[in-house]
């Protein structure tokens, strides 16, 4: 994927709900990467930051059992699906109050019909058997799963959509196409396009440029319906940007590629779209989190399995 834009986005004003829901992904995974660096974490993380409105845009079109399968990259999956910062930061400092008990991390998160891993395209399988169970059983409901665009090198991912397109399961492969794969540059390990790949099965493909959260939803609301009621998988690739490094500290890459993803960072774009209001609202969410960590890291450690 090429970078092309230069300038922050155009955006339109969001409603508070929205604003806050990508504040808090933001701030908290800002928060993780403060306390990594002042060694109150270990381990590592994956952040998003820069991708945050993907699921922020997606999660009122998802219904409640609609099961959202995530990846390594998660925690704004798991935050836009469920307003827990508490519990997820416990989560990945293993105390009281922790989603898994302590024991899946930042990667492993399970909750309801929300399910992630670490490992790249070992969910397709799976979200491909939850939504033939939906359509077993009759019930309006599909199977949500994001991945990567380094994960087009899983051959589970062919094998699913392939099953998904034979069988009409109501799937939904979101691909967040950042351009790049940990240190690797997708044009420098991916031929042919995920369009020619998703058509290749015959499956439906839509692709988001746009950071504007109205439009991706107007965009997608009837194309998501149809995979879920009419059982058309699909395949919806965002053409997104990571600020970050792939972990923490491995950014290889040229600080004008860095740069450029900054230029297009949604943050300044919905700040310039009603700057006064941002700013309250950004200021509400860091007190949040400051107090949500506060809270946490003064909370006994779980002993595992039982938070
Ligand atoms: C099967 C497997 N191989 C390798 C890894 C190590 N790994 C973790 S993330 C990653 C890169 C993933 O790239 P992409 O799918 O583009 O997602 P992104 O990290 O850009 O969000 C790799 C190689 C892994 N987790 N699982």
């Amino acid at each position: 994927m090429t970078i092309t834009a230069q300038a922050p986005p155009e955006l339109r004003a969001l409603d508070d709900e929205d604003l806050e829901s990508l504040l808090l992904v933001r701030h908290f995974e800002r928060k993780l990467l403060d306390l990594f660096a002042a060694g109150k974490l270990n381990g590592t993380t994956h952040t998003c930051l820069g991708q945050e409105y993907v699921p922020v845009s997606l999660n009122p079109l998802l219904a409640e059992d609609d099961f959202v399968f995530s990846n390594h990259r998660g925690h704004g999956h798991y935050l836009a699906r469920f307003a827990d910062p508490a519990g997820l930061l416990a989560e990945i400092t293993g105390r009281e109050g922790a989603v898994c008990g302590g024991v899946g991390g930042s990667q492993h998160i399970f909750r309801g019909s929300y399910l992630s891993t670490g490992i790249q395209g070992e969910s397709l399988p799976v979200a491909a058997g939850a939504a033939l169970h939906f359509k077993r059983n009759e019930l309006p409901l599909l199977a949500a799963v994001y991945i990567g665009d380094g994960t087009w090198g899983e051959g589970s991912v062919y094998e699913a959509l392939n099953i998904a397109q034979l069988w009409e399961l109501p799937l939904l492969v979101v691909v967040e196409n950042n351009g790049i794969s940990q240190t690797t540059p997708s044009a420098a390990n991916m031929a042919g396009t995920v369009r020619g790949r998703a058509e290749a099965f015959g499956v439906g493909y839509h692709r988001v440029t746009t950071h504007d959260i109205h439009r991706i939803r107007a965009e997608l609301a009837p194309e998501i319906e149809r995979v879920r009621h009419q059982h058309q998988p699909l395949v919806v690739e965002f053409e997104t940007v990571r600020l970050g490094p792939h972990s923490k500290g491995d950014d290889t890459r040229p600080a004008e590629v860095v740069e450029r993803a900054r230029q297009r960072d949604w943050y300044g774009g919905y700040r310039a779209a009603d700057p006064e209001r941002f700013d309250r609202h950004d200021h509400k969410v860091r007190e949040l989190i400051d107090l949500v960590a506060a809270d946490v890291l003064e909370r006994p450690l779980v002993s595992g399995g039982v938070a």
